[in-house]
């Protein structure tokens, strides 16, 4: 075979190859490229089914908060809000702005709320829980005025927020408008509402290795007693330690004060005491003639032999601050007496066992009477006289119309 014809017949295989080729290759690209625009045509189209997602912005984000550290919660309000004078010492915050007629927020706290007390005069009430507070939502009508009001029970007492809105009708014809209006103006100020540091704010009422002190009949030295003339009891709380397995309280007395508050208690006073177990307490009105109530803490160690020192210590508030004031000590076989003329705080008569050579458990002795007068910020300790017959189970006003004059000073 002619080398020429030969070669002219491989170009003419290469070409039908090439040619082959180009269209096969092209075919499997453009079915490629094809694919290529559908998968994209696709994916477009999921894209545009999924959500478009924004950061939301936050329109509370430049308001003002107020925050009471007293009832523990802060709440924000827009900053084109006035503050208003006010006469009340409930009221807590009482702004307001102009908005197609005029916009009211006021914040309060009601002592002893009773949501019964106000049923008949406004419609439905609504039952909520804030923050794990029971609370409770109504509107109503008054005139020109519409208003919904949230109360949040704290305890006993409840923190009123309540929106007002005073229209004279012209923008809004029905009251329902009105309230759909203020409904949606006061749901977003009520959403930024919360109880700040709950968990912080209420305190534990039992500790560790103490209990409450119980009288013989078993009742707990508990007490509701207005000790800083706020018109609201505080309650006062005395503990001791629990006996060991011998039967001994070895650490000593704890005295203190909550706010009077079943759900959520704040400690407001503690007091360790130095004896460790306790005689009797009682309340003592107007003690110091201060205007200010007392409560006397008779407590005592353990002591070996014939009965132990007494101590009486007076839990009251002065100078803005609950104190202990520590009265005077006096033998367990002794008696005492509050004989002050204004304020019976002011004088404590004292009348101890006087042992002479006659040391004897449960007999009859002399008693040797010792005066203690407050100068306002301490007992100023008289020695008085001593009886001249001898007593046991006298009261020391027995003793007293007895012989008068032993209460002189020596
Ligand atoms: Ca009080």
């Amino acid at each position: 075979m002619p080398f020429i014809t030969q070669g002219k017949t491989n170009l003419i295989y290469i070409l039908i190859v090439v040619v082959l080729a180009v269209i096969v290759g092209g075919g499997i690209l453009g079915y490629y490229y094809s694919w290529i625009k559908d998968l994209e045509a696709k994916l477009a189209e999921i894209e545009t089914r999924l959500p478009v997602v924004e950061t939301p912005i936050d329109e509370t984000a430049n308001w003002e908060t107020y925050k009471n550290e007293e009832y523990g919660f802060e709440i924000k309000y827009p900053p084109d809000f006035i503050e208003q004078k006010t006469e009340s010492a409930n009221v807590l915050l009482n702004i307001t702005k102009e908005d197609r007629g005029s916009l009211y927020i006021t914040i309060r706290v009601i002592k002893n709320y009773d949501i019964n007390d106000i049923l008949s005069s406004v419609g439905e009430v609504k039952e909520i829980n804030v923050g794990d507070h029971l609370g409770y939502e109504y509107f109503y009508v008054e005139g020109i005025g519409t208003s919904r009001v949230r109360s949040i029970q704290l305890g006993q007492n409840a923190l009123i927020i309540e929106f007002d809105y005073i229209g004279d009708g012209q923008i809004f014809v029905t009251a329902n408008d009105k309230k759909v209006y203020l409904q949606a103006f006061s749901n977003q100020i009520l959403s930024t509402f919360r109880f700040i540091d709950a968990v912080g704010q209420c305190s534990p009422i039992d500790f560790l290795g103490y209990e409450l002190v119980k009288d013989a009949t078993g009742t707990e030295y508990e007490f509701e007693v207005d000790l800083n003339n706020d018109e609201e009891n505080e309650i006062v709380r005395i503990y001791n330690t629990i006996s060991n397995d011998f039967g001994e309280r070895i650490g000593p007395n704890m005295i203190k004060i909550f706010t009077e508050d079943a759900d959520c208690p704040k400690e407001i006073f503690s007091y360790t005491g130095e004896g460790n177990f306790v005689w009797g307490t009682q309340i003592l009105n107007n003690f110091f003639g201060d205007g200010y109530n007392a409560v006397l803490i008779k407590d005592t160690s353990y002591a070996m032999g014939c009965g132990g020192t007494i101590h009486l210590l007076l839990l009251t508030y002065k100078d803005g601050k609950y104190v202990t004031i520590n009265g005077p000590d006096y033998g367990s076989f002794g008696l005492y007496k509050f004989d002050g003329a204004k304020g019976t705080g002011n004088k404590i008569i004292i009348a101890e066992t006087k042992w002479e050579n006659d040391y004897c458990c449960g007999c009859e002795h002399k008693l040797q009477f010792i005066i203690y007068t407050w100068d306002g910020r301490k007992y100023i300790k008289t020695e008085a006289g001593i009886t001249e017959n001898k007593y046991l189970d006298e009261s020391i006003e027995e003793v007293l119309k007895k012989e008068p004059s032993v209460i002189d000073p020596k």
